[in-house]
């Protein structure tokens, strides 16, 4: 409903600025238009625009069902939604090198900020599930560097992904695949585990940075939540992703309202625990369809009034 995205600067540049801060951007995870708004109301620096979550919104498992068609209008949704940069989980890249090619085109016309392709052959599972089989290191890169190669002032960043540590290959293993894909284009790293400690994660950090001291890494916090965001920044962290928070969220808050509503004779009681309606429609952007109308209704009767004086003129004014 509104424009502010025509004076907009380039969202990889504003998140470019965002990891290049002090402290440890934090970013949630969102998965349609309305987790968006909401999302978009709190000091978070950006938007992740989850895989399991654009899957979950569609009643499907997160194992390369969603296609890119799916994610893409996702990512226009989300982006229209929100003032903040987005980062859209882009999963294995949903094919070979040319389906990367084709979605990162389109991901930067829909004005996302960074795009993040992991490592994983395609078809993929869920980094919790059963079942994971890494790519091909150098055929991924490979595809990181077409990707590279065919980007312009506005394109989003590169995030390369690596499951190294999901998939048990280990951290050597994780630290060569993250090198050669810096190596190949990636303008940052995200490095995921399933461990309910985050130690792995910090010794990925510590020793990567050994070697690397610009290139921004990435956690994901799932598994080992209460690690300080300070602790990941002294790590080598750049940026700290709360990917499905909104979305467990959202499933333990409704099924308990909807077990009390199921099992009542009304809904009164729910009442004090529910958003008002006019909030939900605020959010929205009902406010803004409210004065449009305002103003239309006001401008037609002007308009209505202007063409009966016209008439009344002509009808006075024999014509010469
Ligand atoms: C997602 O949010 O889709 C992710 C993160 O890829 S995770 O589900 O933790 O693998
Ligand atoms: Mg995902």
């Amino acid at each position: 409903m509104h424009s502010a995205w025509r004076e907009a600067p380039c969202p990889a540049t504003v998140l470019t600025k965002i990891l290049d801060g002090p402290t440890v951007a934090k970013v949630v995870g969102v998965y349609d238009g309305l987790t968006a708004l909401v999302a978009s109301r709190y000091p978070f620096d950006a938007l992740w625009l989850s895989g399991l979550g654009v899957s979950a919104a569609l009643g499907l498992p997160d194992a390369s069902i969603a296609s890119s068609s799916d994610f893409l209008a996702a990512a226009r949704t989300v982006c229209r939604a929100t003032h903040l940069p987005v980062v859209v989980d882009a999963d294995t890249g949903f094919g070979d090198v040319n389906t990367v090619l084709h979605v990162m085109a389109e991901y930067e016309r829909a004005r996302v900020a960074a795009v993040c392709i992991e490592d994983k052959a395609f078809p993929k599972r869920n980094s919790f599930t059963d079942g994971q089989e890494l790519a091909d290191p150098a055929q991924f890169a490979a595809t990181l560097q077409a990707a590279s190669a065919c980007r312009g002032p506005r394109s989003p960043l590169l995030i390369a992904r690596v499951e190294s540590l999901v998939a048990g290959a280990g951290l050597d293993d994780a630290l060569d695949r993250a090198t050669l894909y810096v190596r190949a284009g990636a303008d940052a790293v995200l490095v995921h585990s399933r461990a309910s400690e985050p130690d792995e994660v910090l010794a990925f950090g510590r020793r990567f940075r050994r070697a690397d001291r610009r290139t921004p890494l990435v956690a994901v916090p799932t598994t080992y939540p209460h690690v300080r965001q300070q602790l990941l920044h002294e790590s080598g962290y750049r940026a700290v992703i709360y990917a499905n928070h909104l979305l467990r969220g959202f499933v333990s808050t409704a099924d308990r309202l909807l077990e009390e509503l199921a099992g009542s004779d009304d809904a009164g009681h729910l009442e004090r625990r529910l958003e008002p309606v006019s909030a939900v429609l605020n959010l929205m952007g009902s406010d803004a369809v409210t004065a449009h109308d305002r103003t239309h209704r006001r401008r037609s009767e002007e308009n209505r009034s202007w063409v009966q004086s016209r008439s009344k003129t002509s009808e006075m004014e024999p014509m010469p």
